[in-house]
Parts: C-alpha cells; structure tokens; sequence
C-alpha cells in the first residue's frame, strides 16, 4: 500500500503496511482500484454529456463511491467490493447508452475497459498490483498537483454528497467531478493541473451552497443555544458524524421512547437548527473530536450511531453497541441501511443502562452561523470602528492526534481580549469550553458549525468586506486552519480559488505536496505553515 492523503501519513511521508488511522493493505489496495474503477465510469460519463446522456443514479453513485476513500469513512473490504463491482456495471450501462445517442465508445484507457475479479481477493490482488498513486504521473510535481486534485475532489464528492441527500444538486458540480476524474487518467501539464485544482475549488464552493441550503432549509438558520456537558438519568443514544438527515430521522423515530439523544464531535453544532432542537429528548453533548472515540465512547452507556464520518476502530469494550449507516463503516459492526429503520439502534439502547444520575458539567453556545453573525453585523462593525474589536481569527479545521496540535489551544488562550475568535469544524474540541468572555455583549468564541458550513464563515468573511468596502484579505482578519483529510484540502482549494491569502496551515504540511508546488501556492496565496503561537500572533498583530 501507499496512501499519503491524510495529515497523519507515517513518518510523515506515507503508509505503507498498515494505515495509521487503521486502514489494512488490503482496504488500501480496494479503495485504490475503486479509484480507478470511478475514473473509467467518468470517462463514459464525461463523454456521455457531449452527447447529451445524463444518468442522476450515476452522478449519486460516483459522489458516494469517492466519498467512500475519504479518510476514516470506510474500512470494510467488503462493502468495497461491491462498490467496485456496482461501478463497472453502471459504466457498462452508461456505455451501451451513450452510443445509442451516437457517443464514441472506444476508449483505450485501462480504467474504462478493466474486468473486475470475482472475488475479494482477486479485487485485493488488483487494487495492490496497481500502485496507483505513483503511477499518476512520473514527474512528481506533476504527480503532487494529480493528488491534490484528486483528494479535493473526495472532499468536494462529500459535500457533493451531504447535500443531495438534503435534495439539493447542481449538475454543473456533478459535470466537473466526471470531467475532472477523467482527466486525471492523461498526461497534463503543470498549468492545466493547476487550473484544474482551482475549479475543484470553485464548483466545491457552489456544493457547499448547496449543502448549506440543504441544512437551513430543511432544519431552519443555528440560533445561539447553550448545549449541556453533562448528562441526565436516562436511556440514551450518542450521534457522531456530520449527517443532519440521519439525526432527524432518529430524533423522530425515538421521541415516545424515553431515549435521550446525544451529539458527539461534529454533530455538537446540530443543537442550534431550530427543527432539531425543537425534540426536547435532544438534550447534550458528551465527548470532543473524533481521534477521542476510544477513550469517551466506552463511558458511554448507550447505542452509539455513526453517520459518515469518522470512524476510528471500536474497541471490544463498546463495538456491540456501535451502529453505522450512510458511507461510513466498520467489519463487523452492525449498518442500517437506506431505509434509515433505527430499531436495532433503539433496541440497544433500551436494553443497555443509560446514565443513572445527573451530572452537570456546564454548557457550551453552538449556532453562530452566518445567519446570526449577519444578524449582528451592526453592532461589530460599528465595534471595528471604535477599535473595541482589534481584529478577527478564524481558528478552525480538523483535530488530530499530533502533540503539535496543542498550537491551536495555545493561540487561542493567547489571543488578546479585543480580538474575536470564529471557529468551526472538530479542531474546536481544543478550546471550544473555554471561557473567554464577550465584547460589548458578543461572545469573544463563535461556533459557526461544521467543517461542512465553511460555506458560513466565508459568506460572513464576504459580507465584512462589503461592509468596509473592501477585499476580503485586507479585512482585519487572519486565519490559522488545521487540516487532517480530503474535505480540508478542498476547502483549501476554495479559498485559493477566491483568492484569499495568508492562510496559517498546520500542524504540518501535506505529504503529497512537493517543495516546487509549495512554492507555487507560497507564491500566489502567501501560504504559510503555523510556527509558534508566540511568533504567529506577533506577526498578525505587531
Ligand atoms: Fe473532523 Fe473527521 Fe469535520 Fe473531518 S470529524 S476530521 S474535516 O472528517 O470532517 O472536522
Ligand atoms: Fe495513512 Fe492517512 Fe492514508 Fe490512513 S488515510 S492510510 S493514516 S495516509
């Protein structure tokens, strides 16, 4: 196996006998030749388009069967095989129509013509003898530009993903991931590698629209809610992951049941959607970010629903009470399907002891969206000009196991009482119930949500520079990102592709980028690598 596409690749460079995040050589070699199997059904799809063929079930399955290689989503072999088996059915199928409408079909490229193996072994034995990522290109600049497009566009079919769920597509963002995918089977210069990977930026900003009108207009704008640490005497469920739809389906299907329900990591910024919280059985947070699973979860006496994603592999202690549905999975571990039944979830929980006292552990305020912040923008801007607000950060992004991501609870303790800090995605586990206080009645600390409403944080970005009639990078704002998988490298790519500079980028930098493509980005987007906290604040603020 090779697989460099997370920020905890070993050594820093690559996994290549077992993942660190614990993916097997044998997942690795799968995801590697469903990889290929997709760029072949993208190949008939591209082609398809010019001819006027456009298949939905195909633009659906392509984004789930990308957002199934993303990092800590899926860790069955054999939910890949019959992934990789599904996507050379539907090209076959897409092919034969295609050239009813008159499309050419005569595609010499390996990936549009392969016969999968019957079984898993053999499809094993083909993702491993494929070395896909060092066959992507031999120069390894060119190679590097090929990864980054290509883990953008795992993070842009998650978002892509999250969203058609919520009933809300663009076939423009469907038409690039099959152009794009199809592309990365050929030679490309270093221009059109580098055109590519912005426009994997800029479609991923009109799918983080959609999403973002998925969630608010199905669940309503987060409104500020205080959300309990703690827990009270009852049966209960925790939900991970980032999938609203799931949790309203389950919010729905317990609420006569006596259950509690809990967010864990990402789904803590759930509490603040109107249509959510409106359940009064939705009642807390436990725990912090996902690398913390195996530490919180067995603490947890109840069912535990994994959305997508991520998933760490559960320990003994608590995997029986371990659910996944959506992409996101685990050998053995028992899936609901897409008829969303949460039974055996809530059949679980009930036989298990759920808490027995009440402990109170404070609060944290979630739902400071765009929509809230806009609400206010009044008061901070009138807050800037009379200098009580010195300057925004935007600390947010991915945690991680790295001691080195200690740097973004220092910043943030450090960061100097005039200044406000927004924050959004698991990183904010580092700080996020830390008292920091409030300027002229706004809290100094504003959770924007998820890693998938990065569309929020930029639309208030966007709208403080019209405020003050300028351009986003000249506003008094610096953002310090920490990323760990493929939905961060894309959001990245966004920002690039709005021309936003002087991003900090930590805890370290990708692996899959080569010193000559960070001088290009350094070049053009003044990308910087975080330092010390000390060092980073004094150069932001002077
Ligand atoms: Fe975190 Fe995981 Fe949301 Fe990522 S839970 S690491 S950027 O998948 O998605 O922030
Ligand atoms: Fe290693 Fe990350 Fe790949 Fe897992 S996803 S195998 S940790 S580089």
């Amino acid at each position: 196996m090779y697989c460099n596409q997370c920020e905890q690749t070993a050594k820093g460079i690559a996994c290549t006998t077992i993942g660190v995040c614990g993916k097997t050589e044998p997942v690795a070699g799968l995801e590697d030749l469903l990889t290929h199997a997709v760029q072949g059904l993208c190949l008939v799809a591209d082609t398809g388009r010019k001819v006027g063929v456009i298949d939905n079930a195909v633009d659906r399955f392509t984004c789930e069967a990308i957002f199934s290689c993303l990092t800590n989503v899926d860790f069955d072999p054999a939910r890949f095989g019959v992934l990789i088996h599904k996507t050379v059915a539907l090209r076959e199928t897409l092919k034969a129509e295609v050239k009813a409408a008159g499309g050419k079909i005569d595609f010499t490229a390996a990936a549009a013509t392969f016969t999968p193996a019957d079984s898993l072994t053999g499809l094993e034995e083909q993702g491993a003898a494929l070395n896909f990522i060092n066959s992507l290109d031999a120069n390894p600049d060119l190679q590097s530009l090929k990864q980054i497009t290509m883990y953008g566009l795992r993070g842009l079919a998650a978002y892509a993903d999250h969203a058609a769920i919520l009933g809300q597509e663009d076939d423009a963002v469907y038409a690039y991931i099959h152009e794009a995918m199809a592309a990365l089977t050929g030679d490309l210069d270093l221009n059109q590698l580098v055109a590519l990977a912005l426009k994997c930026g800029e479609v991923n900003l009109r799918a983080m629209e959609l999403l973002d009108a998925g969630n608010t207009g199905t669940y309503g704008h987060p409104v500020p809610t205080p959300v309990p640490l703690g827990h009270i005497p009852g049966k209960c469920i925790l939900v991970t992951g980032h999938d609203l739809k799931d949790l309203a389906m389950l919010l729905e299907q317990t609420k006569d049941k006596g259950i509690n329900i809990y967010t864990h990591g990402e789904m803590l910024p759930c509490h603040g959607y109107p249509e959510l919280k409106k359940y009064s059985h939705f009642y807390g947070h436990f725990g912090t970010a996902w690398q913390n699973q195996q530490k919180e979860m067995p603490e947890f006496p109840g069912a535990i629903l994994f959305t997508t994603t991520c998933i760490q592999k559960p320990k003994d202690s608590y995997k029986a009470n371990v659910f996944t549905t959506g992409l996101v999975g685990w050998p053995d571990v028992a899936h609901i399907g897409n008829d969303k039944d949460f039974s055996p979830v809530i059949n679980r929980a009930l036989a298990l002891p759920g808490f027995t006292d009440t402990v109170d552990k404070g609060s944290v305020l979630v739902g400071f969206a765009r929509n809230t912040v806009l609400g206010v923008a009044d008061k901070v801007i009138e807050a800037v000009k009379s200098k009580a607000i010195r300057h925004f950060f935007l600390v947010g992004g991915c945690d991680g196991a790295k001691p080195g991501r200690n740097y973004y609870t220092e910043i943030v303790e450090q960061i100097p009482s005039d200044c406000m800090i927004l924050t959004l995605a698991c990183g904010k586990f580092r700080f996020f119930d830390k008292q920091l206080g409030d300027i002229g009645g706004i809290p100094r600390l504003l959770d924007v949500g998820q890693c998938n409403d990065a569309y929020s944080a930029i639309q208030i970005a966007v709208a403080l520079a019209g405020a003050f009639e300028c351009g986003v990078n000249d506003l008094p704002l610096s953002m310090i990102l920490s990323w760990y998988e493929q939905k961060a490298v894309v959001i990245l790519l966004t920002l690039f592709s709005l021309g936003i500079k002087n991003i900090h980028l930590g805890p370290s930098l990708p692996a899959f980028i080569t010193p000559n493509v960070l001088n290009v980005l350094v070049e053009n987007f003044n990308v910087k690598p975080v330092s010390t906290p000390e060092a980073d604040l004094k150069a932001i603020l002077g």
